[in-house]
């Protein structure tokens, strides 16, 4: 990066700083931590220009030495992890602890697509019409990488790996909430990778719809991958419309989870408050529907208080914190809407229930109790969208039928959680529970090897496992006479 740390932008191999700048705030105290430079269509459209330029560069570079920069960056990732987990805390407000183990998750990914970069293979088909056919696989071209706020390192680093192993250049645009430790990270990847100018470039912006409308208009984009909100996710598809490109969409959830009578308890209590409470729940994949069979359901209520109990609220980069802020007064706002529409209709508080008032008057961000409510139905607020927050409804059921189908009862299909102990029982809920990824007695089942992603409006397309490079790959057909 530039001496100006405001020269968030790589645009063709070069660092600037724009036309203007933006503030870049700490969450948990509404401080400004940084400044980055605010993007604009010009700045898009030269970023693409450099990208277009640099596409055949980089098709043409060897698998091997694609592979071998990808490794050089994830081992970069790794040397400066701490640095990366304090500048992610300062712009999201998770705990160090959290934003550390995202910045390692994310050197693993890039490590897996270094991997994956070997093996872009395609394949010979069996002679037919006098001589043999083959199906050639090549880079689809320059793609734009769209993230979020929530997990600013991981989304970030998924898209950037899978697309460069494919040999596709790549423009990111990070959230405008985080945009430090996206802007970092392409900087360690591209230096340490060496990038030639234009694979690897980003665009930090407040006005990502004219940033990404500039892109989205012009057909030498070839890709978008987008993860963020349903509403702006089917705006990019729709924009696909007059150029029709390739599109991974990964648009949220509403986790269910399923406790069985003969599960572990504890470690299921334990399990459900890790993949509920993680970021403060503000994850796409975060348990936001909790069924639990009813002659365990006090116990194993008891069990999670506990879990609950143990939580602590407070700046993320304090000792002892395992809860921050939530991103803002929006995001909080919906929390505490859902928890009142909740309990009107006749949940009870086991746990929370409220903002959260801070000893520290530093600590002025959008601070909610994690939350624990007993009694919901499958009409509340709570039930049917997704919270986005730390709150944690139960439901207690009766018979599997009756779990799994309230469970698939949601037009989101990205992850599901089933804690059992009986193969046969468990495996009949994972065959027939309708979503992407379905954890078994397990907390966060993200791994660089299995494909991520939802069925129905949770998105299109899966990012990791050789499914995630495919969709950064065009094939071509070729039919031979001999
Ligand atoms: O998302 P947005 P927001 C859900 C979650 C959350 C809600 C809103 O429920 O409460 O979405 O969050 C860029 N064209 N998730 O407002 O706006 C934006 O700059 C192109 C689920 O933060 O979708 C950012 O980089 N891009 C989720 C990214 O899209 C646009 C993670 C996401 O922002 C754009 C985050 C436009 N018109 C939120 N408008 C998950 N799946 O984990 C915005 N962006």
């Amino acid at each position: 990066m530039s001496a100006d740390p405001s020269a968030t932008l790589l645009i063709n191999g070069v660092w600037q700083s724009g036309a203007a700048t933006f503030d870049v705030t700490d969450p948990a105290t509404l401080t400004v931590v940084a400044q980055a430079a605010d993007a604009g269509p010009q700045e898009a459209l030269a970023a693409l220009a450099a990208a277009d330029a640099a596409a055949e560069t980089w098709r043409r570079t060897t698998a091997e030495e694609r592979s071998a920069a990808l490794r050089a960056g994830a081992g970069r990732i790794r040397t400066q992890a701490d640095a990366l987990a304090a500048l992610m805390t300062s712009e999201n407000g998770k705990p160090l602890g959290e934003a550390r183990g995202e910045v390692l998750g994310s050197a693993r990914m890039l490590e897996w697509a270094a991997e994956e970069a070997r093996r872009t293979n395609g394949r010979v088909a069996p002679d037919a019409a006098g001589g043999p056919g083959m199906v050639l696989r090549s880079p689809v071209g320059p793609a734009l990488a769209i993230t979020p706020w929530n997990f600013p390192a991981s989304m970030l680093v998924r898209k950037v790996g899978l697309a460069l192993a494919a040999g596709c250049p790549v423009i990111v645009k990070p959230a405008e909430q985080t945009p430090l430790v996206g802007t970092e990270l392409v900087r360690l990847i591209a230096e340490a990778g060496a990038l030639p100018a234009g694979v690897l470039q980003s665009l930090t912006t407040t006005r990502p719809a004219e940033v990404a409308g500039a892109l989205l208009a012009d057909r030498r984009l070839r890709k978008v991958s987008f993860t963020g909100s349903t509403e702006v996710g089917l705006s990019l598809l729709a924009s696909t419309r007059d150029h029709l490109r390739r599109t991974s969409l990964e648009m949220g959830g509403h986790s269910p989870a399923i406790v069985f009578d003969d599960a572990d308890l504890p470690a299921a209590a334990a399990s459900a408050a890790a993949a509920k409470f993680a970021n403060a729940g503000q994850s796409c994949i975060a348990i936001n529907r909790l069924f639990v069979h009813r002659s365990v359901h006090d116990e194993f209520l008891a069990l999670l208080l506990e879990k609950v109990a143990a939580l602590r609220l407070g700046h993320g980069a304090a000792e002892g914190t395992t809860t921050g802020p939530l991103i803002d007064f929006a995001g909080l706002d919906k929390v505490e809407r859902h928890v009142v529409d909740a309990v009107k209709r006749g949940a009870e508080v086991a746990a929370g229930g409220r903002r959260w008032v801070p000893g520290d008057p530093a600590l002025t961000g959008a601070f909610y109790e994690p939350t624990v409510l007993t009694g919901a139905d499958d009409t509340m607020l709570i039930s049917t969208e997704e919270t986005f927050g730390p709150v944690l409804p139960l439901y207690a059921f009766d018979d599997d039928d009756e779990a799994i189908e309230r469970a698939n009862a949601t037009d989101y299909g990205l992850a599901a959680y089933v804690f059992g102990s009986g193969l046969a029982r468990v495996w009949r809920a994972v065959d027939r529970l309708s979503f992407g990824v379905v954890a078994v007695n397990e907390a966060f089942p993200v791994r660089p090897e299995l494909p991520f992603g939802g069925m129905k409006n949770s998105g299109l397309e899966r990012e990791g496992g050789s499914e995630g490079i495919d969709a950064y790959l065009e094939s071509k057909s070729v039919a031979i006479k001999l």
